[in-house]
């Protein structure tokens, strides 16, 4: 009877053990670079809170924003090591452990901002991202960066206006090429130095969307702006594998749901963000320049058939350029 008992007891003690990781409170780190006034970071907050909410506190998701824990290179590293949990970026940062990933920067390759989203939502860019998960890297879900555009000291109106300047890219072997079929030459800088290079002269432009030129301060520093729209390069939240492979099954569904939320989140937050800082912009820039696209397309068109090659990356950019025949 008593020997009965012990072993009932045992046994609860056992499934009670098991049961204990699930029940303990998990504290995950996300680094963003963008401020907490940028869709990107507020998006991040979203996420963080529906993470809460769908593991019933089991799992909390802290937010470090500004590049407190470093900029986008150093965050890729740190999602790889495991020492943070996510973080959101351009997928042209993941170039350096992919290569191949760099088609995403490719010049005027998405029709519209429509054929944007139907090929990211397709299977098939989830399977060309899978590429990454023995990298010790998961894309949990897009998060979109809009168009991106030039601006600059001195007005661009067409590709002879970029003849000799110092445009600043990302670290992508993409950007640099594509800036040097226009006539200018990329300078790889890191983000939260480009305000500074700017100002200095280091460089004599850039390229980015307008809630990041808004955020960043960036009509401070430079006066026009030229709405030629060249890339659509998608920033994506990525999980650290190392974190994301430890939590219970229950725990990684409730993670990618509060993704996919924060994908359709963003989406809306992102148009808002969109229409309302290029009206600002208006009033603090000395000129918003809209440009025929034509010239630019075709100074760069060579690029998007050459870097494909060079990157084993044909495959994915045909369909990229074939589905983009119905928009
Ligand atoms: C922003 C984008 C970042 C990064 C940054 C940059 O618009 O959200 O992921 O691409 O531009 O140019 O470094």
């Amino acid at each position: 009877m008593r020997k009965g008992l012990f072993g009932i007891i045992f046994i609860i003690c056992i499934l009670l053990t098991l049961a204990m990781p699930a029940l303990a409170v998990t504290a995950l780190k996300y680094a963003t670079i963008h401020e907490p006034t940028h869709p990107v970071g507020y998006t991040a907050e979203f996420f963080a809170s529906r993470v809460k909410e769908l593991t019933n506190g089991e799992i909390t998701v802290q937010v470090y924003h500004s590049r407190q824990l470093g900029d986008a290179r150093d965050n890729v590293e740190n999602v790889r090591n495991g020492t943070i949990a996510f973080t959101t970026l351009s997928v042209s940062n993941l170039s350096q452990v992919l290569p191949v990933l760099d088609v995403w920067s490719l010049p005027f390759i998405f029709k519209s901002d429509d054929h944007y989203w139907y090929v990211l939502n397709h299977p098939k860019s989830w399977e060309f991202m899978k590429q990454l998960e023995p990298k010790g890297i998961k894309t949990i879900t897009w998060i979109t960066s809009g168009a991106r555009n030039f601006f600059s000291k001195k007005p661009i109106r067409n590709p002879a206006d970029l003849k000799g300047l110092k445009i600043r890219v990302m670290a992508s072997p993409v950007m640099i090429n594509t800036i040097k079929a226009l006539g200018a030459s990329g300078v790889p800088t890191a983000w939260g130095e480009l305000y500074t290079a700017l100002q200095t002269g280091v460089v004599d432009g850039a390229e980015n969307n307008h809630p990041s030129l808004i955020s960043m301060k960036f009509y401070e520093v430079t006066k026009y702006y030229t709405l030629d729209e060249h890339m659509r390069i998608p920033d994506l939240t990525i999980a650290s594998t190392k974190v994301f492979d430890k939590l219970t099954k229950v725990q990684q569904q409730a993670v990618l749901q509060a993704a996919t939320e924060a994908t359709a989140y963003m989406r809306g937050a992102w148009k808002v963000a969109e229409v309302e800082d290029l009206a600002k912009l208006k009033g603090l820039m000395t000129e918003i320049i809209t440009v025929d696209k034509k010239p630019f397309q075709d100074a760069v068109a060579a690029v998007v058939k050459d870097e494909a090659k060079r990157l084993g990356g044909e495959d994915f950019v045909n369909f990229i350029l074939q589905t983009g025949k119905n928009f």
